[in-house]
């Protein structure tokens, strides 16, 4: 299953480190594409959309529509 998730603060690579790093904390698999141009984190795991989303958000980051 692969989320695309738009998210709105992300600024730089090192957001994209951080966002990538946290998601395989909880999900060593987890295959991450960030795209900070287009503010986008496309995920290709098992984690349930819910579960993505709040890891990201505990990141500190914006999931636009959540
Ligand atoms: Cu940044």
């Amino acid at each position: 299953m692969a989320l695309k998730l738009k998210v709105s603060n992300i600024t730089c690579e090192k957001c994209a480190d951080t966002i990538t790093e946290s998601i395989h904390v909880m999900e060593p698999d987890a295959k991450v594409d960030v795209d900070v141009n287009a503010k986008t984190v496309t995920v290709e795991s098992a984690a349930s959309e819910e579960s993505i989303k709040q890891v990201i958000v505990a990141a500190g980051y914006t999931v636009e529509g959540y």
